[in-house]
Parts: structure tokens; C-alpha cells; sequence
């Protein structure tokens, strides 16, 4: 579908209507093989020709296909693959951009999960890692070696929501002759499009604002065709595909992503605004607030603050577990960018893995809750926390 078409109009329709029998809603090809009409055309097939051949082989299913369609008109890149998660989208990244040698920089508030992939599994493989604070550019500068290939981002970050400056990190790490990876999950193609910054992959765990109902798994890479091409070879060596239910779940929640995410933001901005009005609250993590310490740079390089925040509770770790278990709407739980609102414990959940030292340093500390806004109605989610809050 053409780009010029507006971003909720692509939401709905790009991807959409390739459908054999004039199915209206895009059919899920539960298949996991394709029968070819001759010896000649499957040869063909497999020599690197167009068409489908295997679930695990890109393009997979012409549901994933309708999918990569819509996701890279959101993102606004030419390819894309998709991934049975947002773990197996990064594991594909870097294991095709990165060889023994290699060393990659990368920010040190992240997501747990991908931490622990970059900081254990990577130096198996003779990879050098290191975690800087890329809110700082001097830093990234400074910790950028002759063999680094390649430097990963996440923006806003899990769970402080520090922001990066994604198009001078771009300019000084191409200068440096690397690649920049930003891993979208927080913000959704929606509120910042990193590859109009001149990056060269996007990648965005799907589990959370894509499908949006806290009911799948799922990853997706954005980037050049050269890049992509690359990672679709990974991917059938290494697996790790989208199912194709998923990939339908997928389809379905973007045409919805546009006005979820306008709601998670409003509700957001409603919830920090409150918490940081309140006596019990030390401190609020959200790009919307002017407290916010890179709020300007949010404001040029997203179109909106979207739905996730972190505070910290006076009283610590003790005060935040009284607050979690009060809570009566909210639920407790990890994941985020479903509907519903969900809270979660960063150093004893999703951030366990990291060291104590490095959490406390980056402000991942005991006290901080983390909070994924959902698009039920504000005052009710206000509400829960109020009466959560009271005498803490
Ligand atoms: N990137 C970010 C920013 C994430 O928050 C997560 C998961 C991933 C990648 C990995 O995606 P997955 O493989 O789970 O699809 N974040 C989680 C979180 O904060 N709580 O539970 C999972």
C-alpha cells in the first residue's frame, strides 16, 4: 500500500486484501508445508526464487505476509521478518550483524531479558559487549572501539524510561562505521519511527502494543532489504518464526494500534501527573513530564509519550510491595501493552537478572514500581492507586 496514506489508514488497511475468494478479514494459513505443481518450480523455489515454500522459511505463510506488509508500512521500511518473539527478533539480529571479534555497545537501562542475552550468551561466542549510559553522547563516543559493529538502543527505556537521541547516536555511530539498532517496544511505530532517524533496524517485541491484548508471543525486525535479507537467513538456520496464529493475532491488533496507544498515552499522562502530586510518591519516570530529564528530546523525537511509567514510593521496596498488594484493578504481573493495567516489580521481576550495582547506579532501584497504563477508563485506574497509596 502506498506511504502516503495516513498512519491510522495504514494501521487498518495496509497488508490487507490479497485474499484469494474475496475473504474480507486476511485467512490464517494454518499450514506448515506448499505443494508445488512440478520437480521444475520447486527446484526453482529453493534456489532462492519467489514464493512460499516452508513455515519456517521467509515469507512463511501469506498471513505473515500480510503482517510484514502492514508492520513495515507502520515502521516505514522496505523488509521485514517476524519472530516467535521479541528475544528470538534480537537473538537473529545480532547473531547475523556480529561474529567473534565484534564488539557491541549498548544502553545500560534495558529490558532483563535482552541484558541477559547481550551480557552471557554473546561472550560465548567471543562477542565483546559493554552497557553505557547512551542518554549521555559523550559516552556513547567514548565507548565506541575500532571493531564495534554494531550499537543497540532501546528508547524508551525499560523500566526508567530514559530516552536516547536516536538521530545523533545514528550520525556518530555510522560515522564510526557501525550499525544502530533501537528497539521500539515502548514507544510502537505510532509514537516514533527510529528508521526516519536513519537507523538501520528496528526491532519491537509484538508480545506487548502490537497485539495489545496481553495474549501472544511474538517479535518483528523492521530495516534495508540487505539487513533483512541477512536476518531471514539467520532465521531459517536458527528458527525461532512466528506462529501463524500470532502472526493473524498481529495483523488484527495493529488495526487497532493507532487509537489504543492515543488512549495508554492520555491515560498515562494522567496517572504520572497524579503520582507526582502525591506525598507518598519520591519520584515519577514518564517522558511527558517537564521533570522528566530528557522531556525536550522526547517532545522532537516522538509524536507522543505513550503508555508506560515507573515511580519510586517514599518508603522503598516495603512501601511498593504494600502498594502492589493493595491494588485491586490494577494487576500484578510482567509483560506490558496489554489494554489492562498491569504493575510490576523491576529489581525482583523483569530486572532481576541484572546486578544490584548496575540497577542501582541507572535508577532501576528496590523502590521503583513500574506501571504498563491501560486504556480502561482513567479515573478508575486512578482511583486504584489512590486508595493503593493511602497510608502507605
Ligand atoms: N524488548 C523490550 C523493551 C521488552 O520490554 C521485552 C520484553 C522484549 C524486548 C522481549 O520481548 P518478548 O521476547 O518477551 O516478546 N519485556 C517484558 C517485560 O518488561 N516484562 O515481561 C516481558
Amino acid at each position: 500500500m502506498e506511504k502516503e496514506k495516513s498512519f491510522a489508514t495504514r494501521c487498518v488497511h495496509a497488508g490487507e486484501g490479497h485474499n484469494p475468494f474475496g475473504a474480507h478479514a486476511t485467512p490464517i494459513y494454518q499450514t506448515s508445508t506448499y505443494v508445488f505443481e512440478s520437480a521444475e518450480q520447486a527446484a526453482a523455489a529453493f534456489s532462492g526464487g519467489p514464493g512460499y515454500r516452508y513455515i519456517r522459511s521467509p515469507p512463511n505463510t501469506p498471513t505473515h505476509a500480510a503482517f510484514i506488509e502492514k508492520i513495515c508500512s507502520l515502521e516505514g521500511g522496505p523488509a521485514g521478518l517476524a519472530f516467535s518473539s521479541g528475544m528470538a527478533a534480537e537473538t537473529a539480529l545480532v547473531l547475523s550483524l556480529l561474529q567473534k571479534g565484534d564488539h557491541l555497545l549498548t544502553t545500560d537501562v534495558i529490558y532483563g531479558g535482552t541484558y541477559g542475552l547481550f551480557s552471557s550468551l554473546l561472550p560465548k561466542f567471543g562477542i565483546e559487549v559493554d552497557f553505557v549510559d547512551t542518554t549521555d553522547l559523550e559516552r556513547v563516543k567514548a565507548g565506541l572501539q575500532k571493531n564495534t559493529r554494531l550499537v543497540f538502543l532501546e528508547s524508551p527505556a525499560n523500566p526508567t524510561m530514559a530516552v536516547s537521541d536516536i538521530g545523533e547516536i545514528g550520525k556518530i555511530t555510522h560515522e564510526a562505521g557501525a550499525l544502530l539498532a533501537v528497539d521500539n517496544t515502548f514507544a510502537t511505530p505510532y509514537f516514533q519511527r527510529p528508521l526516519a532517524f536513519g537507523v538501520d533496524a528496528v526491532v519491537e517485541s509484538c508480545t506487548k502494543y502490537i497485539g495489545g491484548h496481553g495474549d501472544l508471543l511474538g517479535g518483528v525486525a523492521v530495516g534495508s532489504e540487505e539487513l533483512i535479507s541477512t536476518m531471514r537467513r539467520t532465521a531459517l538456520l536458527a528458527g525461532g518464526t512466528m506462529g501463524t496464529h500470532e502472526a493473524w493475532l498481529c495483523l488484527r491488533g495493529c488495526k487497532t494500534l493507532h487509537l489504543r496507544m492515543e488512549r495508554h498515552a492520555e491515560n498515562a499522562l494522567h496517572l504520572a501527573k497524579f503520582l507526582e502530586g502525591h506525598a507518598a510518591v519520591e519520584k515519577v519516570n514518564y517522558p511527558g513530564l517537564f521533570s522528566h530529564p530528557q522531556h525536550a528530546l522526547a517532545g522532537r523525537q516522538m509524536s507522543g509519550w505513550s503508555g508506560m511509567l515507573s515511580f519510586e514510593v517514599r518508603g522503598g521496596v516495603e512501601a511498593g510491595r504494600r502498594l502492589m498488594n493493595r491494588l485491586k484493578l490494577c494487576s500484578l504481573a510482567v509483560s506490558l501493552g496489554s489494554v489492562d493495567t498491569l504493575v510490576e516489580h523491576p529489581a525482583s521481576m523483569t530486572h532481576a537478572v541484572m546486578p544490584r550495582e548496575m540497577r542501582e547506579r541507572n535508577g532501576i532501584t528496590d523502590g521503583l514500581v513500574r506501571v504498563s497504563v491501560g486504556i480502561e477508563d482513567k479515573e478508575d485506574i486512578l482511583a486504584d492507586f489512590a486508595q493503593g497509596l493511602a497510608e502507605i
